[in-house]
């Protein structure tokens, strides 16, 4: 499938990853709208939140697990999750990814290692 996070999902796509286990990945963002900006994706392809079907409950558990694990240990005090949802909620690529937006307070390091 031509998909390009299916690529960076499966590693054949360079990408800033920060954490990586059998079911999800999580990599930065290219074009950061936040001084933290990582993106969560399932490995598995699923095109967007419109599209879960009821068998999806563990990747969307594991996608939000990951946001919080990966916001602790980066140290974010406060951070936004977003999932866009379709070409009018602002989603660009057609596979389900979930926005970490953070680092707007202190003591928040930009390349912070997770
Ligand atoms: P959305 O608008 O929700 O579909 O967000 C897609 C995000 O993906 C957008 O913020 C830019 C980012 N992005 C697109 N292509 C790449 C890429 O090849 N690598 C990385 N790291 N991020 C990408």
């Amino acid at each position: 499938m031509d998909c390009i996070f299916c690529k960076i999902a499966r590693g054949e796509l360079a990408s800033d990853t920060v954490y990586e286990n059998n079911a999800v990945r999580a990599f930065r963002d290219i074009h950061p709208k936040a001084p933290v900006h990582v993106l969560v994706i399932p490995k598995q392809h699923i095109e967007s939140i419109a599209h879960l079907e009821t068998d999806h409950n563990e990747i969307i558990s594991a996608l939000i697990y990951t946001a919080k694990d990966i916001a602790a240990k980066i140290g974010l005090k406060g951070y936004k999750l977003v999932f866009n949802v379709g070409r009018e909620g602002g989603q660009v690529i057609d596979h389900l990814h979930l926005h970490i937006l953070g680092g707007w307070g202190e003591g928040v390091e930009k390349k912070a290692e997770v």
